[in-house]
């Protein structure tokens, strides 16, 4: 009798399981309105943006040519034939990469996100891919799954987890110029050259590896998609793969390369909006904001990949100055990391980071979750806003110590930010507001005031 009684237990036990399993698998997301699917994207501001592969083992150096441009297009502009240049994939073993080490780097910087590319132009993917075995678990020696890895230690520390996908592979056939399989000779990935066989790497190779990331790697914050340039890639394809995310990942954020030329903010389609769901100016800011949702991707030195002969470090107080001229003007700010081919972030990258870290624990409330500046931008600085507030950022501090503000402005109360019991005293006249601010900057890089405003 107890047996029976037990088998009936454990049936039930087994049956409650599979159905609790079936429901959390089948568990529906519900499908955010735009509004609310950008809301995060919108508040976080700042994302590290990192540029890993086969190409950080090469550093952008072969024997003595030095790549020009980004040490991420090793392959293309060190002429490696397609199977020369497979042995660096055949070496990848990064046995210092750590996943929560990055992830905390990024956290302590103030970043939000993170854009990992998870396949870049060279083709190599890594993660566990079941559409190729040109990917770090079966090509490398290196067996693990960095996408996995990276996407776990990301959701342990509140960090949004994102990938980069190229669209351009100069590794597969089907998808590089018709010069396979020496592609690069002469080609150089020339936009003019084309592959017919295209639409069969699109169809059977691209869009299952962009599913299993969708499907296997938990909640994704962004696809970012690039290398929509070539002439083989058409809106047809960016429109079917922009609808196909959104069915795996409803509220999934897609940049508008996921289209045919859209990179920039000229990517507008004819009702001003971005295909996709936000503008990518590349290296640059735009001169004023627009009311599109678009974010700046920048390296810190001149290369995305990790390229040791590149000193042009941008500084710390650059890059800080950079962050509050994006938002001012309604942006996001996704910074480029290139870790070396053992899984290391640059020292350079390392002291930027500790330094952005600092002032954004410091200065924050003045980033997350504002908006952009009502005015002109000021001669010395940016404004963001948020309800009933305004910031003033200061980039040059007055040495007489009054700060001009915009005339328009009523203040019922303005305060150092860092040190709200610094009230400041205003005066305001027909032609502008007199700040009275103390002879020293509060920081070093950019001081921010607090202006509580009148109604
Ligand atoms: O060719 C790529 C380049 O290597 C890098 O990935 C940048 C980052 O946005 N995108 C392309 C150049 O526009």
């Amino acid at each position: 009798m107890r047996t029976m009684k037990n088998a009936l237990l454990i049936a039930l036990v087994v049956m409650l399981n599979i159905n609790t399993g079936f429901a959390q698998n089948s568990k529906k997301v519900k499908k955010l309105s735009d509004d609310e699917r950008m809301e995060w994207w919108r508040d976080a501001k700042f994302g590290m943006f990192i540029h890993w592969g086969a190409y950080s083992i090469i550093g952008g150096e072969r024997d003595t040519k030095i790549a020009g441009g980004g040490a991420e297009w090793a392959m293309d502009k060190l002429d490696y034939t397609i199977k020369d240049y497979e042995k660096f994939p055949e070496m990848f073993n990064p046995q210092l990469f750590d996943a929560d080490a990055w992830v905390s780097m990024a956290k302590n910087a103030g970043m939000k996100y993170i854009v990992l590319t998870s396949k870049h132009h060279e083709g190599f993917g890594l993660w566990d891919s079941k559409v190729s075995d040109y990917d770090v678990m079966d090509t490398s020696p290196f067996k693990r799954d960095i996408v996995k890895e990276l996407s776990e230690a990301c959701k342990k520390q509140d960090i949004v987890f994102c990938f980069y996908y190229s669209i351009v592979d100069w590794h597969h056939p089907q998808a590089q110029g018709n010069l396979y399989p020496n592609y690069n000779i002469s080609q150089h990935d020339d936009p003019s050259v084309v592959n017919p066989e295209f639409p069969k790497y699109y169809e059977n190779y691209m869009k299952p590896q962009v599913g299993e990331l969708l499907k296997n790697y938990g909640e994704i914050g962004v696809v970012w998609f690039d290398g929509d340039w070539i002439s083989d890639y058409t809106t047809e394809m960016g429109k079917d793969l922009y609808k196909y995310i959104r069915e795996i990942q409803p509220n999934t954020i897609v940049n508008n390369r996921v289209d045919k030329g859209r990179t920039g903010m000229d990517g507008m389609d004819k009702e001003g909006n971005f295909a996709g769901d936000f503008g990518t100016p590349e290296q640059e800011i735009p001169d004023t904001g627009i009311d599109s949702d678009w974010e700046a991707c920048m390296t810190m030195n001149g290369s995305w990949g990790y390229k040791p002969s590149d000193n042009k470090w941008k500084s710390s107080e650059d890059l800080i100055q950079k962050l509050v001229d994006i938002v001012s003007k309604g942006g996001n700010f996704l910074l480029n990391i290139g870790p070396d081919g053992y899984g290391r972030f640059p020292s350079e990258s390392i002291r930027r980071l500790n330094a952005m870290g600092e002032w954004t624990q410091k200065n924050g409330e003045a980033v997350y979750g504002a908006s952009a500046s009502p005015y002109e931008k000021p001669s010395w600085g940016r404004y963001t806003k948020k309800d009933g507030v305004l910031y003033a950022h200061v980039f040059d501090w007055p040495k007489e110590g009054t700060l001009k503000l915009h005339k328009d402005i009523k203040i019922k109360k303005a305060t150092v930010l860092t040190n709200s019991n610094t009230i400041l005293k205003s005066i305001g006249t027909s032609r502008e507001v007199l700040l009275d601010v103390p002879m020293l900057a509060p920081d070093t890089t950019v001081s921010v005031i607090k202006i509580e405003l009148a109604d």
